[in-house]
């Protein structure tokens, strides 16, 4: 018996703290016997997406060539782990459509923009504030959350242990070895 292919999909704002829960997530998985693999913006807009920026059809074809890497990978059993802003509802129904609605998890990483504002790991918010960075999330460019995801996690009020925690019962109905 092979494990099932799932996606987990983090969406959210940048600072949000995709990145941390899905290593986290993967870790927490591994650490259970399965086989997964991350996408994020290290490995994906790096590579495969360098030729791609942060405009509206960018970001589109952005998560769309994620999804199809994505179903690729599910092909060969892989629990999938992605985590990318991505902004719009429509191309996350995609997602869900090409992969099929029991395989997709959608965990909105949810803070609030004034929070991950403060965070600026990175110190783009104040770029794009000064209007150094056009097309930012949250700026001068939307967020679409999620309607009805697999699981909301709100990182502003709980410790990324918690958090992980969290994912993890929820997901244990989810997967099964
Ligand atoms: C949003 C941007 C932008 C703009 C650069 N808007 O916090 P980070 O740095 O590490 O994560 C952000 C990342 C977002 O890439 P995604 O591929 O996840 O975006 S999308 O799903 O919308 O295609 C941020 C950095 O890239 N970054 N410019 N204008 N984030």
């Amino acid at each position: 018996l092979g494990q099932q292919a799932r996606l987990i999909w983090f969406t959210g704002l940048s600072g949000s703290g995709k990145s941390t829960l899905a290593n986290a997530t993967e870790q927490a998985l591994h650490r259970k016997g399965f086989h997964t693999y991350l996408l994020d913006g290290d490995n994906i807009r790096t590579g495969l997406n360098q030729d791609l920026g942060f405009s509206k059809a960018d970001r589109i074809e952005n998560i769309r060539r994620i999804a199809a890497v994505s179903q690729l990978m599910m092909d060969a059993g892989l629990i999938v782990i992605s985590a990318f802003i991505s902004p719009f509802i429509s191309d996350r129904e995609m997602i869900r459509d090409l992969v099929g609605k029991e395989h997709f998890l959608e965990i909105h990483v949810d803070c609030p923009l004034k929070v991950c504002e403060e965070r600026d790991v990175k110190g783009l918010y104040q770029k794009a504030r000064k209007g150094l960075i056009k097309d930012f999330t949250g700026i001068d460019s939307p967020y679409e959350a999620p309607e009805n995801p697999f699981l909301v996690i709100k990182t502003a009020e709980v410790t990324a242990e918690m958090a992980v925690g969290q994912l993890m019962k929820a997901l244990d109905k989810k997967i099964k070895l």
